[in-house]
């Protein structure tokens, strides 16, 4: 073995035919396949031993600024039955972008009989991302190594300056692998998709996949994953983005596996939320939802999870402290909560003062890009952002509003709800949701618009039930009702009892001024204005605001 460590290969060859022969007679002693990692300067890097048919290829200096140029080094080993190059070895050479993969192989004399090669190709050409050489003999073999590994590596940079033309700086495939039926895994999809848009980072390809049961280590199966990566690569993705989340042990084997950034569902949630929150709560409660996501998974693997923390799901107020241990992350999460309870204190005198004015709370709440802000604005007259992208609005903003027949109320907008909220969101944003525990009437927007939208009400009365809310009174108002056919609308108000409305036109918005009227005059009569919010409600409201809390 050390006679093979002491030999260096000129730079214009692949292998000289001494190694090979000597590999070649090494091989067919022992029975087992010898590889030998070759960096572009000729010296040899390893040698690996493997068993008669595989060779595990060890863990290779991984760099991520050249993720999609070559490694700087070449595989030659042998093959014992003279066999062509494996899927595997032309996926290894994919997923570890070697600068070549070489097959010695061995003949029934123990004499190398033909060579194969395999490189990359800088641009997939029908769906495959490896050339494969006609197999020749050694001596027959002609190729200058550096000229050609130096140009392909030229093509591959080049390539890639043309796939990431444009604005986006960041590429994704989105990987979908869920049980659920066909059109909720789309639907999702298009979730996720939207979710990710507004990171700025642009999605190149998507991949929905329904296994039998998923797999602990990987998501997917090995194989698939391996395939997703290599379509990554070629399509010059740097972010697999997987619409659920992932365990601790899952981003560890799959970061195990390939060097792009991995992302889950409520790391990409995480980040929207840290790139909104603007007001000190918004980014103290961000920090901390941050904190107690990546608390658990601090322990796992601190190599694997750095993978994560290159980018999104780590940008905004927790920036920093993601890099924290366990124990400061902690003390973080201490010092943040003292600080949001010192907030709730604070918020709570003057809803006291309110209290006293005695003026009845109206709160829109929703799924996300429902139109909550739009109404609001709509309905008192202000300009609240409302922008076409989800969790546009995180901060709870209270307006006063005069309506006819009833008097002044106090009208709040706040964050909307998305299907699987992250727990340690709701959790965090506690202070922020306090408010809809205040309010006399809820009004739930809805977009009538959406495909589903009692998927949409249904995650939302859940989010409401699990925060103890469930039983402040509802007005249900169907929202964007210009875009579909006016007997639609009709037919969708009638069954859910609601007030259809177009909030982009003000005038329609009446309709809700005067539903409301009548049901807080209602509830006056009942007695039901004041008071109502006992003990139930809060302590069914803290149980679930303090989920995630560690
Ligand atoms: N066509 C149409 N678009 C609407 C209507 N109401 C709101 N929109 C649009 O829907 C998008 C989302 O509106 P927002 O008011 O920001 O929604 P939101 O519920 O406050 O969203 P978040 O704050 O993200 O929870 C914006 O682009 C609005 O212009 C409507 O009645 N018709
Ligand atoms: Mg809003």
């Amino acid at each position: 073995m050390e006679r093979l460590y002491r030999r260096r290969v000129p730079t214009d060859k692949v292998v000289t035919n001494e190694l090979a022969r000597i590999c070649a007679e090494l091989s067919f002693e022992t029975r087992r396949q010898i590889g030998l990692l070759i960096d572009r300067q000729g010296h040899i890097q390893s040698v690996i031993i493997g068993n008669d048919h595989e060779l595990v290829i060890p863990n290779l200096a991984r760099s991520r600024s050249g993720l999609r140029l070559l490694r700087g080094v070449r595989l030659v080993h042998t093959h014992l039955h003279n066999q062509p190059l494996t899927r595997d070895d032309l996926t290894d050479l994919a997923l570890l972008r070697l600068d070549l993969m070489m097959a010695i192989g061995v003949g029934k004399d123990g004499r190398v009989q033909d060579v194969f090669l395999a490189h990359l190709l800088p641009q997939p050409k029908q769906g495959k991302s490896c050339q494969e050489w006609e197999p020749c003999s050694l001596h027959g073999f002609q190729l200058d190594c550096q000229d050609f590994i130096l140009s392909l590596e030229n093509e591959c940079t080049r390539t890639n300056i043309g796939l990431r033309k444009g604005k986006e700086s960041s590429r994704a495939i989105l990987v979908s692998v869920s049980t659920e039926r066909a059109s909720r895994r789309q639907e999702h999809l298009d979730e996720l998709r939207e979710l990710v848009r507004v990171s700025h980072i642009h999605v190149v390809d998507s991949i929905i996949q329904r296994p039998h049961a998923l797999h602990p280590k990987y998501v997917l199966g090995l194989g698939k994953l391996k395939d997703v990566i290599i379509q990554a690569l070629q399509t010059g993705a740097d972010w697999l983005i997987f619409d659920r989340d992932l365990t601790p042990a899952q981003v560890h084997g799959i970061s195990e596996v390939t060097e792009l950034r991995v992302l889950d569902r409520t790391q990409v949630i995480l980040d929207i939320f840290a790139q909104r929150a603007h007001s000190r709560i918004g980014k103290v409660q961000v920090e901390l939802a941050q904190l107690r996501y990546r608390l658990p998974r601090l322990s796992q693997s601190n190599t694997a999870f750095s993978r994560l923390a290159g980018g999104i799901g780590s940008r905004g107020p927790g920036e920093t402290k993601l890099e924290t241990d366990r124990r400061r992350a902690r003390d973080r999460i201490r010092r943040l909560e003292a600080e949001l309870v010192a907030v709730s204190r604070s918020r709570q005198q003057q809803r006291n003062m309110r209290s006293r004015q005695a003026i009845p709370v109206v709160s829109l709440v929703g799924y996300t890009n429902a139109g909550k802000s739009t109404l609001l604005n709509a309905l008192t007259g202000s300009s609240q952002s409302a922008k076409d992208r989800v969790f546009e609005t995180l901060d709870t903003v209270s307006r006063r509003l005069y309506i006819p027949d009833r008097g002044e109320i106090i009208l709040t907008d706040t964050v909307g709800f998305i299907r699987q909220l992250p727990e340690d969101l709701v959790a965090a944003f506690h202070t922020t949701l306090q408010e809809l525990k205040f309010a006399d009437v809820l009004v739930h927007v809805v977009d009538a618009r959406t495909p589903d939208p009692d998927r949409h009400i249904e995650v939302v009365e859940s989010i409401l039930a699990q925060l103890g809310f469930d039983t402040i009174p509802r007005l249900m108002v169907l929202n964007k009702c210009d875009l579909l056919p006016a007997d639609q609308v009709e037919q969708m108000c009638h069954r859910y009892r609601a007030v259809g409305i177009t909030a982009t036109q003000g005038e329609t918005v009446e309709d809700v001024r005067q539903a409301l009227a009548h049901m807080l005059n209602r509830l006056d009569r009942e007695g039901e204005l004041k008071g109502r919010w006992g003990a139930d409600r809060d302590t069914r409201f803290m149980k679930a605001a303090s989920v995630g809390v560690s």
